[in-house]
């Protein structure tokens, strides 16, 4: 396996993604393809936002004040579960089951007609989780039952620590600065079939507002489960606002959700994007226990891994059930087929979904400031978060009439040439939080960045990034993946992590109404927080004409660790197996023992190929990111002010180095790309107890790329000062 995993496969050839040049042949093939769209009826899938639980309403204030908020977008599934909020307790039933239902598939031959059936592994029934939302200072009681069958043939007594037990599960919540221990946010813990278990989450009242997520995590299961979806959204939302810095408190905590409104006290409108890559496929199959799962049936026959059925041009259309009675529906039940090959997703065919849709259709008026919080819980493949504005071609807008169709290959001429992007065409993202946290100082994503360079918003598997973004003016535009070149990706293996092979639009976005600016973006929105934060002192309100949101940071700057607290996570593949520190994960063993409320530098290093290092419970600051010079010494990417040396910069048609805009800011999932080294600071704030540090490409940490690390009272009382001294 490991062999596979280091191989280089031969990737197909990478389309010029920010030329637009037009040849006739292309726009015979547009035509072409356009008018088979039309006659095959696309339908448009509006955008839908993620499933809500059905509320109990206990305290009625406290509900109006969090849905004022928020867009309520339709959404065709009600999941499972219930939340009730008193108070400040939240109460959650949470289901994670398999469940029936379709997502949509552009493929006109499709053999289902756009709708495929699929049955998964999920939360509350819905191919996306329930949004969960919070507020600092609540106890968040969740009721997780796990309702999947108690026979589970991949449950065997090799396992753990490999992958498996696909139906044993628990939580995790992502980012939460919460106590991993007891039932709170423990990773250690199994939850097992036809069981339940009952979490409560202390959010301190001092956790910072913003944007994370659930999954599961059990060793062994953790892939297979987020793949089937198992994912949602965890809002923190909080109302603290801004007071003046004082000798006692020079960095009071406010919440960036205070100062995202107009001058009438109106909120921005948000949107969230839970993109989920679930890379179902049909299989040839008994019921369990004989044999199942064991090989992907396609209409192109049985799908063989290593032959030239794994290839773009051969994705996992399923059969027709009239010519094959035995196909099953939608599945992901093999590891090895469906989620353990770094090419696997890029060659299965299937789509990046938002919110359970594939592709969806959205509005938004032109002028309007909207707040979108993205939220990647793919397992292991980056998104290049672009929005650029569509470009009919001749007579033709495939974007306005929500009409691309295909699978992603036939899709990819359209994309490059409907979806341009260029510094011209790409509408800036200004991203106020990483991670959840909210940055010091808003930052521009867009082109041209740095020398010309496209910029780009890397989502890697984990990550969550919030930003501001307002359309210029009436029109189509593109939510893309972009493409990342050859020299960029993964599979050339000589670094990248960037992106697909081919561009992927992941949403259309129809902009009508409201009103158009003519004004630069960056100075529109500084001057929207001005304008609508009257009250707050000059100077503050000043700086947020130049994107100064320090003041709703939750963090600035990490004091220095001492000399000696340094750490190291060194990530490889090898003949031994999936490695942290030469040795892959083994439940008995705590890999590193620290004390609580003490800091240390970590060194983030992977050979071969990049992997992306995420810890629980602490967020970490980026120091620093370096990468070898001609004479063979580390030399930062940064320049004195902590942006990117315009060495770093690739030419005009690159996409910018993923690091720039990361100097000194805070987040808890980093991707660690081979020929660098990234520099971290992390404090282990107030909390001790046993959990884990891992690659968040999940199917790698179901493989053993994962240490336990305990966070213990005093490193020089015995046992770290944890149970009673025993005396015989
Ligand atoms: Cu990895």
């Amino acid at each position: 396996m490991a062999t596979q995993f280091e191989s280089v496969g031969s990737s197909p050839a990478s389309s010029s993604i920010n030329g637009i040049a037009v040849t006739t042949a292309m726009l015979v093939f547009l035509t072409a393809s356009f008018c088979a769209a039309q006659s095959s009826q696309p339908k448009i899938h509006p955008f839908e936002a993620p499933p809500t639980l059905s509320e109990t309403a206990e305290s009625p204030v406290t509900l109006a004040q969090l849905a004022a908020n928020r867009t309520v977008g339709r959404q065709t599934c009600q999941p499972k579960g219930s939340i009730t909020r008193d108070g400040n307790i939240v109460s959650v039933k949470l289901n994670l089951s398999r469940a029936d239902f379709t997502i949509n598939n552009p493929d006109p031959t499709d053999a289902y007609g756009g709708e495929d059936p699929v049955t998964l592994r999920s939360y509350g029934g819905c191919k996306s989780g329930p949004m969960i939302e919070v507020k600092p200072g609540n106890t968040l009681r969740i009721e997780l039952t796990n309702q999947l069958d108690a026979n589970d043939p991949s449950c065997t007594a090799s396992q753990p620590p490999g992958p498996g037990c696909y139906n044993t599960t628990n939580l995790h919540t992502h980012g939460l600065h919460v106590s991993p221990a007891g039932n709170s946010d423990n990773v250690l813990l199994n939850i097992a079939p036809q069981t339940n278990f009952p979490y409560e989450i202390n959010i301190p009242a001092d956790h910072p507002s913003g944007t994370f997520w659930y999954h599961p995590h059990r060793h062994g299961s953790t892939a297979m489960q987020v793949a089937s979806g198992a994912a949602g959204i965890l809002i923190v939302r909080g109302n603290r606002a801004y007071t003046a810095p004082s000798a006692k408190n020079p960095h009071p905590m406010a919440d960036v959700d205070t100062i995202l409104h107009d001058g009438r006290g109106v909120n921005l409108k948000e949107q969230l994007f839970l993109f989920q890559q679930i890379a179902y496929a049909c299989f040839k199959n008994g019921p369990p226990p004989a044999t199942p799962w064991q090989q992907i049936f396609t209409t192109q026959g049985m799908y063989e891994v290593g032959s030239s059925g794994d290839s773009a041009s051969a994705p996992w259309t399923c059969p027709k059930p009239e010519s094959e009675p035995q196909v099953s529906r939608g599945a992901v039940e093999n590891f090895d087929l469906q989620l353990s090959s770094p090419r696997i997703w890029d060659t299965s065919g299937r789509f990046t979904s938002i919110n359970g849709v594939v592709q969806p259709t959205m509005t938004v008026a032109a002028g309007e400031i909207q707040r979108w919080r993205f939220v990647h819980a793919g397992i292991h493949d980056t998104i290049n978060l672009q929005v650029v504005r569509a470009s009919p071609i001749g007579s033709t807008n495939l974007i306005a009439a929500s009409a691309l169709s295909g699978n992603r290959q036939d899709q990819k001429a359209n994309v490059a040439l409907s979806c341009p992007a260029t510094p011209e065409t790409m509408v800036p993202q200004f991203e106020i939080a990483a991670d959840g946290l909210t940055r010091t100082k808003l930052r521009t994503l867009s082109g041209p960045g740095g020398s010309g360079a496209i910029g780009s918003n890397y989502l890697q598997p984990g990550y969550r990034s919030d930003v501001l973004i307002v359309f210029p003016k009436d029109g189509y535009y593109c939510l893309l993946d972009q493409a990342a070149p050859l020299q960029e990706r993964v599979l050339n293996g000589k670094g990248g992590g960037q992106g697909p092979s081919i561009p992927q639009l992941l949403a259309y976005i129809h902009v009508k109404g409201g009103h158009a600016v003519t004004t630069d973006l960056q100075s529109y929105v500084e001057r929207a927080l001005y304008d609508g934060n009257p009250s707050l002192p000059d100077p503050v309100r000043q700086g947020l004409l130049k994107g100064d949101l320090t003041p709703w940071a939750p963090f600035i700057d990490l004091p220095p660790a001492p000399a000696t607290n340094q750490q190291t996570a060194s990530f490889a593949i090898n003949a031994q197996g999936f490695q942290i520190n030469g040795t892959s994960y083994n439940p008995e063993v705590i890999n590193v023992t620290r004390q609580v409320n003490t800091t240390d530098d970590w060194l983030l290093t992977s050979t071969g190929a990049p992997h992306i290092f995420h810890i629980h419970v602490n967020p970490f600051e980026v120091i620093d990111v370096t990468t070898t010079a001609s004479d063979g010494s580390q030399v930062s990417i940064f320049d004195k002010n902590g942006n990117c040396n315009s060495a770093m910069q690739p030419g005009p048609q690159g996409l910018v180095n993923q690091y720039c805009g990361l100097y000194h800011v805070f987040r808890d999932t980093l991707f660690v790309e081979n020929n660098y080294q990234v520099h971290i600071r992390t404090h282990y704030d107030r909390y001790i107890g046993e959990y884990v540090i891992h690659c968040h490409i999940l199917d790698h940490e179901d493989n053993g790329m994962m240490m336990n690390i305990a966070i213990v009272p005093d490193l020089n009382a015995p046992n770290g000062g944890v149970g009673m001294t025993h005396h015989h």
